[in-house]
């Protein structure tokens, strides 16, 4: 019955551990988009640009440290500075591209041993995506990928843990259908393919959705 021609856009994330080709994809998508002329905007968490930002990016590159809640809770903060510039941008139409986003947050900080539930708190309220691509793929194929840089977390082990502790996030998901997981294994165009047919869907369908809230 309704008979609004309204439509938001769609906020897709892209998620997984360190090396398994987010970024990659992630612009390949907002390419993609907007040859085929979609409102489309790209977006990374950390966003190394703000004030946040630069502690964080400080913290990751090793020239500053900081108490693991205290990151954590940047992390998160540097999400919600980001939410109204994202939230009128989905409402006036444009598709966001995110790389990275709160299971990140989760993810790491309690894959050094916090809480998860803690770790948890500090996003409740934040945009829930449309959808999360998870890009899957095992840590010995990740490293291969030129080695990991030097930044903070980019080690074997603790990348282990962090897979884990996404899947677990997935599992503990009230909606675990948001979850795309893909095998990040497969060619570059294989996995773009699969990206364009998942992204084309969910704009069409959730562009008469309210936006959602995280719990
Ligand atoms: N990271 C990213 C976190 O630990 N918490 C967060 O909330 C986010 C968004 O930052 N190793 C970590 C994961 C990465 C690192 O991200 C930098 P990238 O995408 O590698 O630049
Ligand atoms: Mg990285």
């Amino acid at each position: 019955t309704n008979t609004s021609t309204y439509k938001r856009g769609a906020f897709i994330l892209f998620e997984g551990c360190d090396r398994t080709g987010k970024s990659t994809q992630a612009n390949k998508l907002f390419e993609y988009l907007q040859i085929k002329g979609h409102a489309v905007k790209f977006w990374k968490f950390p966003d190394r640009t703000t004030p946040i930002g630069q502690t964080i990016n400080a913290y990751l590159t090793n020239n500053q440290e900081l108490d693991d809640k205290a990151i954590h809770l940047l992390f998160s903060a540097n999400r919600w500075e980001c939410m109204p510039k994202m939230k009128n941008l989905l409402l006036g139409g444009t598709t966001i591209i995110v790389d990275r986003y709160a299971y990140s947050g989760v993810s790491y900080s309690a894959s050094k041993g916090l809480d998860l539930n803690w770790c948890r708190c500090s996003d409740i309220g934040l945009l829930r995506p449309d959808v999360i691509i998870f890009m899957d793929l095992s840590t010995e194929e990740s490293e291969k990928r030129g080695g990991f840089g030097e930044e903070r977390y980019e080690k074997k082990d603790f990348q282990e843990i962090v897979r884990k502790t996404f899947a677990l996030l997935k599992e503990k998901d009230d909606d675990d259908s948001l979850w795309k997981v893909l095998d990040a294994k497969q060619s570059v165009e294989r996995l773009h393919e699969q990206i364009v047919e998942i992204s084309l869907d969910i704009i069409e369908n959730c562009s008469q959705l309210p936006l959602k809230e995280d719990n």
